[in-house]
């Protein structure tokens, strides 16, 4: 009897717009306590962190510097996202080691820092 391998879960990609108001979904929606984004558990997620500051802003001169942060103290950190350098990526399996939540934060004294502290990025068991 044959048996089929377990099915490789779909890499994810997700882009998250980083503002002085906060975190933004691509759609320029905010994230939030009760709106967290949810990656599926066992697939490798690749957050893209924009810049994503109106030209109009005092924080368009702004730099901002995300760092996620598990449970159990695994962290990664994105490089400088500013005018000049406006994106910036990490990868990682969802849930790996039991993990099953993480949060995103800036880690840089930026304007609009009070609301770029708390990103609650959730693994679903599906
Ligand atoms: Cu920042």
């Amino acid at each position: 009897m044959v048996y089929a391998a377990a099915p490789e879960k779909a890499p994810v990609e997700i882009k998250v717009r980083v503002s002085e108001k906060g975190f933004l979904d691509e759609k320029g929606k905010l994230y939030s306590a009760k709106r967290v984004l949810t990656v599926p558990k066992d697939a490798v997620v690749t957050i893209t962190f924009l810049f994503g500051e109106d030209l109009t802003s005092l924080a368009v001169g702004d730099t901002h510097q995300i760092a996620v942060k598990s449970e159990d103290g695994w962290k990664q950190e994105t490089g400088s996202i500013w005018i000049m350098n406006r994106e910036s990526s990490l990868t990682f399996r969802a849930g790996e080691n039991g993990r099953t939540q993480y949060r995103a934060y800036c880690i840089l004294d930026c304007i609009g820092m009070e609301h770029l502290t708390n990103l609650i990025i959730q693994v679903a068991a599906t």
